[in-house]
């Protein structure tokens, strides 16, 4: 039984996140996700999720190539959650490549490609302009 674990927001979960995924859970067995609080966010980005930690929460298990998500509260407590959910691969997207490096004596490492085009700050801001339809879109 190989284990899978990634991290993310998944706010106004899109296209770039079902994909990542997608492609975390073909490595393994069974799929975990981490789903980054919502004070986390603000501290980190400086701003609050759409969606609550709740609501994004109840998004990403449902999905079906999804197995188990919890709460991650400290971006710092990754070899903590590595341990805790005993993964055998750490799965980041690249915008992190290098970045968790650090954890490859506790798992495997790996990092995927981001899906262009796409991103959660793009759709808040096309849809605030009216800018964004379906067609041609991603
Ligand atoms: N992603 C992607 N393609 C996109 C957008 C996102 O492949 N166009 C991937 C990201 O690389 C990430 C996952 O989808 O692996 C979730 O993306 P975000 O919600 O933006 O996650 P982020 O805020 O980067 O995670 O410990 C990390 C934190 O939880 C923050």
């Amino acid at each position: 039984m190989k284990r899978i674990l990634t991290f993310g927001t998944y706010d106004l979960l899109h296209v770039g996140h079902v994909r990542l995924l997608k492609r975390a859970a073909a490595l393994g067995d069974k799929l975990i996700v981490g789903v980054s609080s919502d004070e986390l966010n603000i501290s980190k980005k400086g701003r609050a999720p759409v969606y609550s930690t709740a609501e994004r929460l109840e998004i990403v298990r449902s999905l079906s190539c999804v197995d188990e998500a919890f709460i991650e509260h400290s971006l710092e407590a990754k070899g903590d959650y590595i341990r805790e959910h005993k993964a055998d691969v750490l799965v980041m997207g690249d915008d992190w490549a290098g970045r968790f490096d650090m954890f490859g004596n506790l798992c495997e490492v790996v990092y995927l490609t981001r899906t262009e085009g796409i991103s959660t700050t793009y759709l808040i801001s096309s849809i605030s302009e009216g800018s964004r339809t379906a067609v041609g879109g991603a």
